[in-house]
């Protein structure tokens, strides 16, 4: 058998959930209003009660991981069930939550990896500005050293946050996250990004002084920027730009406490295109550079690539939400435009399927920041209609989709890259932030009329891989 088939002892073979995207219980149990509440309810499209009723039903998932091989599972904790304000008074009933959460992952061999803000700002912190007010980062770095000290028994396995580049650019570029509607700044989504890597480091060094075993990192999710046409120089620095925007920037700011001048340059000149320009202190780097030495982990979340041309027409901004393929659009003057590339594959939501490009990032990674420690692929998986008929879910595209995925996983550990292990979004048929329930990620179908799970083909699949360690 081929070494590039088998995964190493002790691999994680992993699901991912979020806390507002399966708990349920929104309002319940003394929880705090997040930003996320008030803004789908005014859409009134959907709203994230009772997702799949994760508050109540966790021992039902649980088991379910065990019987199917999957040892460790994310799970983002609340920060309003903590703190309903987002700083100030305590809710003992959702600290008591996490306990007996965490406690059943162990009881069930699941090993729990916790993210301590997956999109689910306080409501009181988000109206003050979110994490462009920086009183936010000294809540989060409150909140983180509650945590750390509350959970640390229970929790060895920590992310700071989940996907900074998703919050700053569907805030701040798009307007598809809370409060909607802001488009093309690109100076709040660089500023938003510095932020929140400086409340990254300040939680990081919190975990740090105070001692506390386990291992901590962050998780951010990088796309492959490729240029369209690989000869042209306009499209080549298309590429480079949004690789600034979304990968480089945060990188820098994690692996090496500061930005690079040419990384700097560009993301100056981004921030100018809109007349800002960007607050990066020298009290900041000095925090940034002493955690870049601690992380242990980086969570990487991979769904696709992109392949770009230059643009500098108008912004043209259209999200595909429903899963009515080709309907995306997404150009940014200044910077470039996306388009599809002959040959690659889309899903109905329009993500091009390209597991190349996450072997070309972790490669990078390992290459251009040697003191990296270790990346768990914390999330990747397929968007699909899945249907369940005659109480059977098959659903061959994922397993081709996590197959692939894994396969160049594989091939970028023998390229000497340490990945140790793979969480599918999602363990679990969850809510989907801008799609609502028709976009289903998981292993198991979850009937939202019922609630009840039943195990999909790539669940079986994945269990024979998770308990063979052989990728087939
Ligand atoms: C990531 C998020 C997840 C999840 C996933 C799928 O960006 O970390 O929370 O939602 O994407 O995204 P979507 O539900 O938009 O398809």
């Amino acid at each position: 058998m081929s070494a590039t088939c088998a995964f190493p002892e002790g691999f994680i073979f992993g699901g991912a959930t979020a806390a507002y995207q399966c708990e349920g219980e929104t309002h319940g149990h003394g929880k705090g209003l997040v930003s996320w509440d008030g803004f789908l309810a005014e859409r009134g499209r959907f709203s994230a009660d009772p997702a799949s009723d994760f508050y109540h039903r966790y021992e039902q998932d649980l088991a379910l991981c065990e019987r199917f091989g999957i040892n460790g599972i994310r799970i983002s904790i609340a920060w309003s069930r903590i703190f309903p304000e987002g700083t100030g008074t305590v809710n003992a009933e959702g600290v008591a939550f996490y306990h007996r959460l965490f406690q059943a992952c162990h009881a069930h061999g699941v090993e729990p990896y916790v993210t301590l803000h997956h999109f689910d700002t306080p409501q009181a912190l988000f109206a003050q500005g979110d994490f462009l007010n920086r009183a936010t980062i000294d809540a989060f770095e409150k909140y983180a050293r509650f945590c750390f000290a509350e959970y640390g028994r229970e929790v060895r396995n920590w992310f700071t946050f989940n996907e900074i580049w998703a919050v700053a650019s569907n805030t701040y570029i798009e307007g598809t996250f809370p409060p909607g509607g802001i488009t093309g700044r690109l100076d709040q989504a660089l500023q938003c990004n510095h932020n929140m890597m400086l409340a990254h480091a300040r939680a990081v060094l919190a975990f740090e002084e105070a001692g506390h075993p386990g291992k901590i990192g962050v998780v951010h999710t990088l796309e492959g920027k490729y240029p369209y046409d690989e000869l042209d120089p306009a499209d080549i620095e298309a590429a480079r730009k949004e690789d600034v925007l979304q990968n480089q920037f945060l990188l820098d700011a994690t692996f090496r406490g500061d930005y690079a001048p040419d990384t700097l340059a560009c993301a100056q000149g981004l921030a100018a295109l809109c007349g800002g320009e960007l607050d990066i202190r020298d009290e900041d780097l000095v925090c940034l550079r002493a955690a870049a030495r601690h992380n242990d982990y980086l969570g990487i979340n991979y769904y696709q690539s992109r392949f770009l041309r230059a643009y500098d027409g108008p912004n043209i901004l259209h999200h595909n939400a429903t899963g009515d393929k080709g309907t995306e659009r997404y150009a940014l003057r200044g910077v470039g435009e996306r388009v599809n590339k002959e040959g690659i594959p889309r899903t109905d939501w329009d993500w091009l399927i390209y597991p190349e490009g996450m072997y070309d990032l972790l490669v990078r990674i390992r290459l251009q920041y040697p003191n990296y420690r270790e990346i768990l692929i914390t999330e990747n998986g397929m968007g699909a209609k899945d249907e369940l008929v005659d109480g059977v879910v098959d659903d061959p595209y994922r397993i081709d989709y996590v197959r692939a995925h894994l396969s160049w996983l594989l091939r970028a550990r023998e390229a000497g890259v340490n990945v140790s292990g793979y969480f599918l979004w999602s363990l679990m048929d969850m809510f989907s932030w801008t799609n609502g329930y028709n976009k289903r990620y998981g292993f198991f179908y979850v009937d939202f009329a019922t609630q009840d799970r039943v195990p999909k083909a790539s669940a079986y699949w994945f269990a024979q891989v998770a308990r063979t360690g052989v990728l087939m």
